[in-house]
């Protein structure tokens, strides 16, 4: 018997709920200025000075990231048109022109070769006495995969105080289409090229992206400059674009903030929450500030954050995730006797049903959209009131609840967050 045609889309819409896609604006509806507060999270970043290179077309901000990029929103630079961005992808060399221009510090990452169509975004901006900026990013390329080594490696650069700091983990590689791709790196490279062997499951256009990357950079007291820039190489087709996101520029209090006991078990909806930690740079309090992601959907699921100075257990628990914290442990729960007095005790929260991300209800989140939870100076045990201390080492989860496979109540946790406070 065949399926009747009218029954289909519904059967479509009940096993795949629509995905979100890339939605972009570009510079025509919106200053540079605006792209820089997009990017940088909650107090303790003073910016000033934005200035932009480039074609308006060039550069923009964009939602609907969630499953294409690895994060919802954040600003996009393009060495083509930033709305060409938008997936599914139907070129192997979409291109577009950004006014022809190179950038003199892009040049110097590719020794013999120049750029042309730079698309450069510079600032300055302050850390109130904390020695680090991190952020997070992912590059992404029409010259993939049929232009790895050659002379069209098309570079990016983020310039603090001159220097690249888009390296990979070792500190030392800088990303590049050259020392990133399906040959060398291959970890950090996601193939979505449509060319045999056809690939492209994400739906974006460029045919190759990075994984989600992190920016850790030491800067100065007073006032540091920053330059994100990307250009073409040898001439001026075949985009490559950078993705930054939302919120996540910010000042770190050291680079002693870690992730361990990852990745976390997978949860009704198939992925591992991810908990991360930074800086809110307001230099009060424990000044360390936690957010969770890729929380279920499916349902609404609560949760609230743990802490405890013994990160070395890894129990895995029957329906309960893995609990790596050990003994004693707290919670940041204001349902805790002794904590109702205690409002910055409280982290409880939901993941919201459509980016999945973590969201405290107690109002004591600075970053933006009230997302994850910030550290407070209390630690989370009885008596309340008893600190966080300066040089200590702290281990962080979030614990949040979780359903079987049957439809049953089970709870879960993320991976762990080691913070050592300054
Ligand atoms: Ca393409
Ligand atoms: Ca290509
Ligand atoms: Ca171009
Ligand atoms: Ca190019």
């Amino acid at each position: 018997m065949r399926t009747p045609a009218y029954l289909i889309p519904v059967f479509v819409l009940l096993a795949a709920p629509a995905a979100a896609q890339l939605s972009i604006q570009d510079l025509s509806t919106q200053t540079p200025t605006d792209l820089v507060n997009a990017i940088v999270g909650g107090g303790g970043v003073g910016v000033s000075n934005v200035t932009f290179a480039g074609d308006a077309v060039c550069a923009g901000t964009f939602t609907g990231g969630t499953g294409i990029v690895g994060f919802e929103t954040g600003l996009i630079l393009s060495t083509g048109n930033v709305n060409d961005a938008i997936g599914p992808n139907i070129s192997g060399s979409t291109t577009g022109l950004c006014g022809g221009a190179g950038d003199a510090d892009l040049d110097t990452l590719i020794p013999g070769f120049t750029t042309l169509d730079a698309s450069v975004l510079e600032f300055d901006f302050e850390c109130s006495s904390i020695q680090f900026i991190t952020f997070n990013y992912v590059f992404a390329s029409e010259e993939y995969n049929e232009y790895v080594n050659s002379a069209y490696n098309d570079a990016f650069g983020f310039f603090v105080n001159g220097v690249n700091a888009a390296l990979l983990p070792d500190g030392v590689t800088a990303v590049t289409i050259d020392t990133v791709n399906n040959g060398l790196n291959p970890g950090f490279y996601i193939d979505n090229d449509c060319a045999t062997p056809a690939v492209c499951g994400v739906d974006i256009e460029y045919d190759g992206l990075t994984v989600v990357l992190t920016v850790s950079a030491a800067v100065n007291p007073g006032v540091n400059h920053i330059k994100l820039a990307v250009g073409d190489a040898g001439d001026t087709a075949f985009d490559s674009a950078v993705f930054i996101q939302a919120s996540s520029f910010v000042c770190a209090v050291s680079n002693d903030i870690t992730i361990g006991c990852d990745p976390a078990l997978n949860h009704i909806d198939g992925q591992s929450v991810d908990l991360s930690g930074s800086s809110f740079g307001s230099g009060i309090g424990s000044d360390l500030h936690l957010s969770a992601s890729n929380g279920p959907t499916s349902f609404s699921s609560m949760g609230f954050f743990v802490a405890s100075m013994d990160g070395s257990q890894n129990i895995t628990v029957p329906n309960s995730g893995i609990l790596c914290l050990g003994s004693p442990w707290g919670r940041y729960n204001a349902l805790i006797a002794g904590n109702q007095s205690y409002p910055q005790l409280n982290s409880l929260g939901t993941f919201n049903q459509v980016t999945g991300e973590f969201e405290n209800m107690s109002g004591t989140a600075t970053s933006a959209g009230g997302l994850g939870f910030d550290i407070p100076i209390e630690a989370p045990f009885a008596p309340p009131g008893m600190l966080i201390n300066s040089g200590e080492t702290w281990f962080f989860q979030l614990w949040y609840r979780d359903m079987t496979v049957g439809g049953g109540m089970s709870s879960n946790f993320s991976n762990m967050v080691e913070a050592t406070f300054p």
